[in-house]
């Protein structure tokens, strides 16, 4: 008897325990929301009342937020009033007049739809006040931020925020059968068979997560699209998780088939110049805002990759985007067209998407904006911007980053994204003279674009944790952090994750901060130094084959057409002895990148191929060189690895133990890309590897035959 009422507290004992680490949401889908703490050294004291005259769904949202942020924060129940009044906290937008008295209307104009002010004014108010609702929403999210990760606002606020981008969108790579193109965190979080009648609640997670970080769009499906997509069933489905974003700000955006009039509608062909074509997609855009009224627009893949398009009709991209924005337009939609398109003609396939959209500049309708990925071939570990960024300027042009870690380690490795990002955004086009960055060419300070957006290929699946690495949620964090504001630096977003994430120690913000920040370094050292790129093994990108050779292949999909090791050296020459890339580059990059001796060390084998004994600047030779790079590479895994064991007593068990994990992995894998790379070029070379490095673990011939084993890729 006594045994069974033992028991029977034992398991209820047990259910407790495991309910509460449920509640603290230390498996990591409590994402940036796991560390609720205020800053120490912070005099920001609790507001003793909320007031929010205001009623609206968005407005549910923000009183939910701030009710239960300041509870967490503040372990206080903070109560609601129905005045301005001394010690409160008021949110409002610029109609509220008892709110809007404290501010100019010059400030307040400029703030747009989304931007906002947090400012504390006479009797210690602070006022959270925007134009819009979402406006107050942003505002909201980033208060109760400040809270946490900033305390240079000392006992007054006075912040005024107008996001860099008008739109700050997510593009999921999600298929209707649940797989995810390039996802690496499990299937698809759309559960499209339960729709419309069922709403997974990680669909409200999910739209609060990205509104927390500014994120106000979604592209729902993989640009390799179907055209079922827009049949009436799916588009039901659709309509449902817009009303569920809807009150958070996310707009929902589809990807089209470009042969969708006649796949769906039974149409002799899909040629954009034709009239019932271009009818049917007007009636396509009809039904769908009749079902969603605020829907986005489309995004296009199209002639690219084996994707119908105009070209196939002999029409242009100009053509196919134009129609489908004269479809959109009465509505308030917009095309995404993407410029990713490259052919077998034999032409570097770096030059290609310049030499497609070039001669199209200024021939797209305003709603059209050409989505173009950060750099020329293909989210490689490092790339230079894409020259087109400086080259179109009558056409508007939006950013395509990569969240998901399709040619950095998956979900295996940790590597923080921030540095990549920002290395994009502030490279330096010369389009206008100097200091004409890739973000002031896209964010409408340079051109009036009507329109200015930015894409980040989504890293979320269904994974507890959201990414399949704790650390990958850092990326898409980041991502939604520069879309809102480019000029934010990596360092700071980093340690405001952390904060948020995982613990505000000094020790651990400090050792965690500089590993986030060198790991992208690290991944480019261990895979493709120097510019080198495009190394890794055939379809799936994972892991390391130089020398893979698939009879009957595109030569543009396989690495040796990038790397062109041979007896003499290694580098693809894009100088203008070669393909003559540098000439899409204005001056003085042209000049720069077009001179081994002047081009950046990270950059020289993209634009050059250069002898095995080139001597660099540090006088080693280009092999010696590759060999220390390879080897650094490694050395800096071992030194992650070393500083998070060093952290242990500062985590989580749970979280530490996956980290943990995939750091092994990472290491093991960083010595694999060493070997497998160094020892196939070494047979190019001929050179041996310092004998003061370490000497490569395994050998080629074994390398060679390993076959790629992980399952959880799809
Ligand atoms: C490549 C991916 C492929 C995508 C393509 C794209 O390997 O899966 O479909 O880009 O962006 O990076 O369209």
């Amino acid at each position: 008897m006594r045994t069974k009422y033992f028991l029977i507290i034992f398991l209820y004992f047990i259910t407790l325990t495991q309910w509460a680490s449920g509640q603290d949401r230390l498996d990591g889908s409590g994402l940036w929301f796991t560390h609720m703490e205020t800053i120490e050294s912070g005099p920001l004291a609790c507001p003793s009342f909320i007031y929010m005259p205001q009623s609206t769904p968005t407005f549910s949202i923000i009183h939910k937020e701030l009710k239960s942020g300041l509870n967490k924060l503040y372990n206080q129940e903070v109560k609601d009033e129905s005045q301005l009044d001394s010690n409160g906290l008021c949110v409002g937008t610029s109609s509220q007049k008892d709110l809007s008295t404290y501010f100019k209307n010059e400030e307040l104009s400029v703030l747009g739809n989304d931007g906002y002010i947090i400012r504390t004014v006479g009797n210690n108010v602070t006022i959270i006040i925007a134009n819009t609702d979402l406006g107050a929403l942003y505002g909201t999210y980033h208060y109760l931020r400040c809270l946490q990760t900033d305390n240079t606002h000392k006992a007054n606020f006075d912040i005024v925020e107008i996001p860099s981008y008008q739109r700050r969108i997510l593009n999921h790579w999600d298929n209707l059968d649940g797989t995810v193109e390039r996802g690496y965190a499990g299937h698809s979080i759309w559960q499209w068979e339960d729709l419309p009648e069922k709403i997974s609640p990680r669909y409200v997670e999910y739209a609060k997560a990205n509104a927390s970080i500014g994120i106000n769009g979604t592209v729902l499906n993989n640009v390799n699209a179907k055209p079922d997509i827009l049949k009436l069933e799916y588009l039901e489905k659709v309509k449902v998780l817009a009303n569920t974003f809807r009150p958070y700000g996310i707009k929902v955006y589809l990807s089209i088939n470009f042969s969708s009039p006649s796949a769906l509608g039974g149409l002799e062909n899909s040629d954009p110049l034709k009239e019932e074509v271009q009818n049917w997609w007007k009636e396509k855009a009809n039904e769908i805002y009749s079902l969603i009224p605020d829907f986005g627009g489309f995004l296009v893949k199209a002639n690219s990759e084996g994707l119908p398009g105009p070209q196939d009709f002999g029409r242009t991209h100009a053509d196919g985007a134009n129609m489908l924005a004269d479809a959109l337009k009465p509505h308030g939609g917009i095309v995404m067209w993407r410029a990713f398109v490259y052919n077998s003609s034999g032409n570097d396939r770096a030059k290609q998407a310049y030499d497609e959209f070039k001669p199209l500049d200024g021939k797209f309708r305003k709603n059209v904006i050409l989505q173009v990925k950060n750099g020329p071939v293909d989210f490689q570990p490092r790339e230079p911007f894409s020259p087109l960024f400086g080259a179109l300027h009558q056409t508007t042009l939006m950013p395509e980053l990569q969240i998901t870690q399709e040619y950095l380690g998956f979900s295996d490795h940790l590597v923080y994204l921030g540095t990549l990002f920002k290395e994009f955004l502030n490279s330096d086009t010369y389009t206008n003279g100097r200091n004409s960055t890739v973000s002031i060419i896209t964010d409408g300070s340079v051109y009036d674009d009507s329109i200015t957006a930015i894409a980040g290929v989504a890293n979320i699946g269904l994974d507890s944790n959201w990414c399949g690495h704790h650390f990958a949620q850092a990326n898409w964090y980041a991502f939604g952090r520069l879309a809102w504001n480019h000029q934010l630096s990596a360092r700071k977003i980093a340690t405001e994750w952390l904060m948020q994430t995982f613990s505000h120690d000094p020790d651990f913000l400090n050792q965690m901060s500089g590993v986030m920040m060198e790991s992208r370094e690290a991944v480019v050292n261990y895979m493709t130094p120097l510019g080198l790129h495009h190394l890794m093994g055939w379809g799936h990108h994972y892991g390391p084959e130089p020398w893979c050779e698939i009879s009957g292949a595109r030569p543009d999909w396989l690495p040796t057409y990038y790397h062109k090791a041979d007896s003499i050296g290694i580098g693809f020459n894009r100088s203008s002895s070669g393909s003559n890339a540098v000439s899409q580059y204005a001056e003085p990059l042209f000049s720069v990148y077009n001179d081994p001796a002047l081009c950046p060390e990270e950059l020289l084998l993209w634009f050059h191929h250069l002898p095995w004994n080139y001597e660099l600047v540090n006088g080693r030779d280009l092999w010696t060189e590759l060999c220390y790079r390879y080897s650094m590479g490694v050395e800096q895994v071992k030194y992650f690895q070393c500083t998070w064991n060093s952290l242990q007593s500062k985590v989580d068990k749970n979280r530490f133990n996956d980290v943990q994990n995939k750091l092994a992995i990472q290491l093991k894998e960083a010595i694999w890309w060493r070997d497998a790379c160094l020892l196939y070029f070494q047979t190019f070379s001929h050179r041996p590897i310092p004998s003061q490095l370490d000497q490569p673990k395994y050998k080629l011939e074994d390398l060679k035959k390993l076959k790629f084993l992980k399952t959880h890729h799809n």
